[in-house]
């Protein structure tokens, strides 16, 4: 893809921490060690790289208040695992081409990958969940994998809304949900946790 030219703050490349160590579109181009995945979905602007970096403790995975931003599979390594940061679903700005490229990628690697064991949702505590999020609690039931909703962005709501909007999440999704602050940090040690109890060192 020669279509934009690296950005300045790119993030650290290699073994580190959280460093990426790829950004596929193919499965030829994906980690080949058989090392457990994570991946990390939602609606485009969700706050999934903002949550990645805030687990991570590091800015390592590209955020943006333009949704659409992350345009490729992009693998994190955590050493004995990896965080996959998928490009969000339900923006419709992004060109067409770009989307279905992406979008294929996406859906073969949510099919077929062996090495994903767990799935984190995120989307907006502000927002109900749609069509997709529906798809992505389908597709982890079929497949038999784990995981995990987060809502992010609790911060923008005071502690009456927070507690409502968990209430109504939770009974939508028929499931417990973690309220998150990726600018605050707060309920992150919920996800620690969950991740933590399937085996994930963080
Ligand atoms: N207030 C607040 N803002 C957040 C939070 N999480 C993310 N944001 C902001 O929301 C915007 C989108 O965050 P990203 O992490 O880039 O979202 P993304 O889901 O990776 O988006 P795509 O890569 O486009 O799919 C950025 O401006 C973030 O700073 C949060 O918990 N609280
Ligand atoms: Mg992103």
């Amino acid at each position: 893809m020669a279509k934009k030219g690296k950005a300045k703050g790119a993030p650290p490349k290699g073994p580190g921490r959280g460093g990426l160590v790829t950004s596929a579109l193919t499965m030829a181009e994906m980690p080949q060690d058989g090392k457990s995945e994570v991946a990390f979905m939602g609606r485009s602007n969700a706050g999934k790289s903002s949550l990645i970096n805030a687990l991570v403790g590091s800015k390592v995975a590209h955020t943006s208040s333009t949704p659409g931003r992350t345009q490729r599979i992009n693998f994190f390594s955590m050493v004995s695992w990896y965080i996959v940061d998928l490009p969000g679903f339900g923006y419709a700005k992004v060109s067409k081409q770009d989307r279905q490229t992406f979008g294929q990628a996406v859906e073969t690697y949510l099919t077929e990958r062996q090495s994903l064991v767990a799935g984190v949702l995120i989307q907006d505590v502000r927002r109900d969940p749609e069509e997709e999020e529906a798809m992505v609690v389908h597709w982890a039931a079929s497949r038999n994998i784990m995981l995990i909703v987060a809502a992010s962005k609790m911060d923008r709501l005071n502690r009456a809304e927070q507690q409502a909007r968990k209430q109504a999440l939770e009974e939508l999704y028929g499931r417990p949900v973690f309220l998150i602050s990726n600018r605050t940090g707060e309920g992150m040690d919920q996800v620690k946790g969950a991740l933590r109890g399937l085996g994930l060192n963080l």
